[in-house]
């Protein structure tokens, strides 16, 4: 089993999202999709995605940034390479490029995908094997509007998409945001999980006023309250407060998982494939969790389909305690594949493949596509 890159090739994909998507660090109104078309010996084709979120506002890497590192760099380590799996590949990858996690997880990806293709087999076997077809999958009510997320989230409990939600706090005062989140537990219902994402935004002393009333209000989960570079925070609010906490940015890699949890952490981490470097990476934080007793969950860089399902393979080889937030595709107005993914009853099918099982359909790509180039 060995797999030889001949080309590599990367587009900048622009799509619209459904609505504007308002998190404490900036409003979405478009996604960028970076995607990655990676071509091999004998003709195999694999397709990889990165995204970030707001440009440089959430992340080190821009969509432009991953591009130029894919360009520049990575292309030109790998092509005419040959890798016997994801470890060789990211060995070669990690000797020569510092960071750029977004970039890597793209071609990681992409390799996969080119991988399972050429040996008929579904990512996920190649990650370990699925344990379960359909993931749990919760919706983001970000809009910014406390009474149209209450009037969405009740759509979609009547349409039986979605049965929990994630609220995105922390861009506003501290008691209008709590107010917010308590307004919409309140109103969607105590059979509903409500769980919150503070995206950073709080220092230590405001998050501990928000989960005390957090907590009270009956909200579920608490996401990266406090700055990432806080590790020391973040390990007191866990054992301060009954409330969970979901540590997000200030877990990338598995590294950063061994030193939050053998710091005292107890809760749960979000897994991403963009911060780790790829969907095999991600999973080597997940057994660091699972050593360390720490629950995880699937989380999103609100990824199209490619990066959704590549997520999806890795996702469903582990227990994820917290279920995911996969939904990425949903919020963006249309997207690059021939086959979009199926979501109801609060669940979305793992694609079977080969590879991720993905179609791209080449005219919206075309369509989509970034054209000027500088
Ligand atoms: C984040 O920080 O978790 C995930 C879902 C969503 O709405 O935003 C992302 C980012
Ligand atoms: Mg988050």
């Amino acid at each position: 089993m060995s797999l030889t890159i001949e080309s590599i090739t990367c587009w900048l994909v622009d799509i619209p999202t459904i609505r504007p998507h308002k998190l404490s660090m900036a409003t979405m109104g478009c996604q960028t999709l970076t995607i990655v078309r990676m071509e091999c010996a004998q003709g195999v084709v694999g397709w990889g995605e990165a995204t970030t979120i707001g440009g440089l506002s959430y992340g080190a890497e821009s969509p432009e940034g991953i591009r130029s590192a894919i360009e520049t760099y990575l292309a030109p380590l790998l092509c005419g390479q040959t890798f016997s799996g994801v470890a060789s590949l990211a060995g070669k990858m990690n000797a020569s490029v510092k960071g750029n996690t977004f970039a890597k997880s793209a071609l990681e990806t992409a390799f996969l995908d080119a991988l399972g293709k050429q040996l008929n087999v579904p990512v996920s076997s190649l990650l370990g094997g699925a344990l379960t077809p359909r993931l749990p999958v919760l919706w983001t009510l970000a809009s910014g509007n406390t009474h149209k997320d209450i009037d969405e989230g009740k759509r979609l409990l009547a349409e039986g998409r979605h049965n929990t939600f994630k609220l995105k706090i922390g861009a506003g005062e501290l008691h209008s945001d709590i107010r917010h989140a308590l307004a919409i537990k309140s109103a969607l219902g105590d059979e509903v999980s409500i769980r919150v994402d503070v995206n950073q935004a709080w220092d230590l002393t405001s998050a501990i006023q928000g989960m005390t009333r957090l907590q009270a209000g009956g909200i579920d989960l608490v996401e990266q309250p406090i700055p990432l570079w806080d590790t020391r925070g973040l390990i007191t609010l866990s054992q301060r407060f009954t409330l969970p906490i979901l540590a997000d940015e200030a877990v990338a890699t598995l590294h950063d998982g061994y030193a939050l949890a053998s710091g005292g952490f107890t809760g749960a981490y979000a897994l991403k494939i963009a911060k780790a470097g790829g969907p095999a990476q991600a999973l080597k934080l997940a057994h660091t969790a699972q050593a360390a007793g720490v629950a995880l969950y699937g989380g999103t860089m609100l990824e199209g389909t490619l990066g959704t399902v590549a997520s999806l393979h890795a996702w469903s080889t582990v227990n994820m305690q917290w279920g995911t937030e996969m939904f990425g595709p949903l919020l963006l107005k249309d997207d690059i594949v021939a086959n979009p993914l199926d979501f109801r009853d609060g669940q979305v099918t793992l694609p079977q493949g080969p590879g991720l099982g993905v179609e791209i359909d080449e005219d919206k790509l075309r369509h989509y596509a970034r054209k000027e180039r500088n």
